[in-house]
């Protein structure tokens, strides 16, 4: 039996999904009296230090932790599960963490995207059991944007490279904590945690030819969900956003059975989009919930979930904030919430009064579960103009003439899944949402979407070049070129594709083949 540590915040799900599929079971802590009985105990820090810390006092866990870490019992902490293991931490200035391990927790300096997310590989600093039958080049998932500095090396593990070398993992006799998360980490995650799980097995220390790590380019698989006219839930895809043919809703699958099947081809990451979320409530609309149910059951690799992200009032007059809809998708296996037509209607009212209102969907849930966990989906619309001043909006130079033969345009957002038009740039959208708390950008373009073109590079570099934070290419691919190319041409991060996928015509392990002695890719 594992005491399973679940404070309450973020996708847990998915570890417990991960601890069952290796066959054990697992007990979630309900009192302190569990942490000081449990003898093997995991602990899967999500969200922020801050709101972590604070629920753990108010739990009263504090003591019973530091006394459980004392007594050697295995310990496995997961990304703030290792940062909590620390003094402080530059999140919440002044908090206390249970500073079982003297140093600190910071955030990252460096000029590449923040948070780093993806796939990134470990330097293997010492043998350790959790590393048995692990060759030593596999990729494992990432997300944060802070990470630990001890005060001495003697704990550290493993380090990774971002910019600079950081430490990955550590351990101290039985008490292991990773900032990657196994969980997510397809079968080489699950072989850590086996590891873990299991404490007779042998120490392993896997080898690494090269010096340092590298952050590997996401390729991410989209599921546009809605329901049929029947009432069926599906997996559908459009040409540029219209998802019917022959007036009927065009059925590629079963959204759950689609995420397996690019889970087991490879897929870095699975994104679903609830595409008439915009008008059904989410919370109303269960299946949906189910859907990540399941697919966390046995796919260990991150879920994004958008649609319908934003407060709402029932027909009873009961009034449901954006946060409440998202900690019901991260309770039920999301690790990530995509905000599209909110995040627009935030932004106007933001550049309106021009006041943060703190009580944005952005805002709360990036401060509830950090900022990585928020993701805005973007739909833009291409529209041309004569002169870079001719509107107010972020302009760029096209190297695609108008039908006018006009040379500049600029990319104009949509809501309600790109029927209605707004007065605002996709690259103010992307800027300002970055400063109320997202963590990543996924970029579509109604203009590319599903027409096999290739993605729309120039809106990539306009949006890329004025963020700080990580941008997924979305909209338009065709060919495994298309993603060196976007790799190659844009500092995007990863790139999203669902046609050619669903339609079977260009396989993931193809596209990752076709770019793997060209661009970091995860194998
Ligand atoms: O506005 O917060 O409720 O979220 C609604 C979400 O649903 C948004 O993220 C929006 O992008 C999405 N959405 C709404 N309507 C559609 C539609 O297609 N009619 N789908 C839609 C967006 C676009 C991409 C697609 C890529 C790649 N789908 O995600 O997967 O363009 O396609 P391709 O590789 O075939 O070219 P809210």
């Amino acid at each position: 039996m594992i005491a399973f540590l679940d404070y309450g915040a973020g996708n847990v799900r998915s570890v417990i999904n991960g601890i069952e599929s290796l066959g054990e079971k697992v007990k979630v802590v309900e009192t302190a009296e569990d942490i000081l009985s449990a003898e093997r105990l995991v602990f899967p820090g999500v969200g922020a230090f801050g709101s972590m810390m604070q629920i753990l006092n108010e739990k009263k866990y504090v003591e019973p932790l530091k006394s459980y870490l004392q007594s050697g019992r295995p310990f496995l902490g997961i990304c703030l599960g290792l940062q909590a293991l620390f003094e402080g931490s530059e999140e919440a200035p002044g908090v206390k963490g249970l500073g079982f391990i003297p140093g600190m927790v910071r955030r990252f300096d460096i000029n590449l995207s923040v948070p780093h997310i993806g796939w990134n590989g470990l330097n293997f600093k010492q043998p350790s059991r959790i590393f048995a039958g692990v060759r030593g080049d596999e990729k494992f998932y990432f997300v944060h944007s802070y990470h630990v500095v001890p005060t001495d090396d003697g704990a550290v593990l493993t380090t990774t490279n971002y910019e600079r070398e950081f430490v990955s993992s550590i351990q101290i006799g039985n008490i292991i904590a990773t900032q990657f998360h196994p969980e997510k980490s397809g079968s080489a995650g699950l072989q850590i945690l086996k590891n873990f799980l299991d404490t007779s097995v042998e120490q392993g220390r896997p080898v690494r030819d090269s010096k340092s790590t590298r952050l590997a380019k996401r390729i991410i698989a989209c599921l546009d969900v809605r329901a049929t006219d029947q009432g069926d839930l599906v997996v559908t895809k459009g040409d540029q956003y219209d998802v019917r043919e022959k007036g009927a809703v065009r059925n590629l699958g079963k959204p759950v059975e689609l995420a397996r099947r690019y889970y087991q081809e490879g897929a870095d990451e699975i994104t679903f989009l609830n595409i008439t979320g915009f008008r059904d409530f989410p919370l109303e609309d269960m299946p949906m919930l189910e859907v990540l149910r399941q697919t966390s059951e046995n796919v260990f690799v991150p879920l994004t979930i958008g649609g319908g992200i934003r407060d709402y009032i029932d027909k009873k007059g009961r009034e449901y904030r954006a946060l409440e809809v998202a900690s019901e998708y991260f309770r039920s296996g999301a690790d990530k919430v995509s905000i599209g037509s909110d995040a627009v209607l935030i932004v106007e009212e933001y550049l309106q009064t021009g006041r943060k209102t703190g009580r944005s969907s952005i805002e709360e849930i990036s401060r509830v579960y950090g900022n990585q966990a928020v993701v805005i989906s973007i739909d833009p619309k291409r529209v041309y103009v004569q002169s870079t001043d001719a509107v107010r909006h972020q302009v760029i130079e096209t190297a695609i003439p108008g039908p006018n033969g006009e040379r500049y345009c600029w990319y104009q957002c949509t809501i309600k899944g790109g029927r209605e038009g707004r007065d605002l740039d996709a690259v103010t959208l992307a800027q300002v949402c970055e400063q109320l708390g997202a963590g990543e950008i996924l970029l579509n373009c109604i203009d590319r979407d599903g027409t096999n073109l290739g993605f729309d590079l120039e809106l990539v570099n306009a949006v890329s070049d004025g963020v700080s934070i990580p941008v997924i290419a979305s909209s338009g691919a065709g060919n495994a070129e298309h993603f060196y190319e976007v790799f190659t041409r844009t500092e995007a991060e990863s790139a999203l594709a669902a046609g050619i996928f669903h339609r079977r015509e260009v396989p993931i392990g193809d596209v990752k083949n076709y770019l793997k002695d060209k661009v970091e890719v995860r194998l």
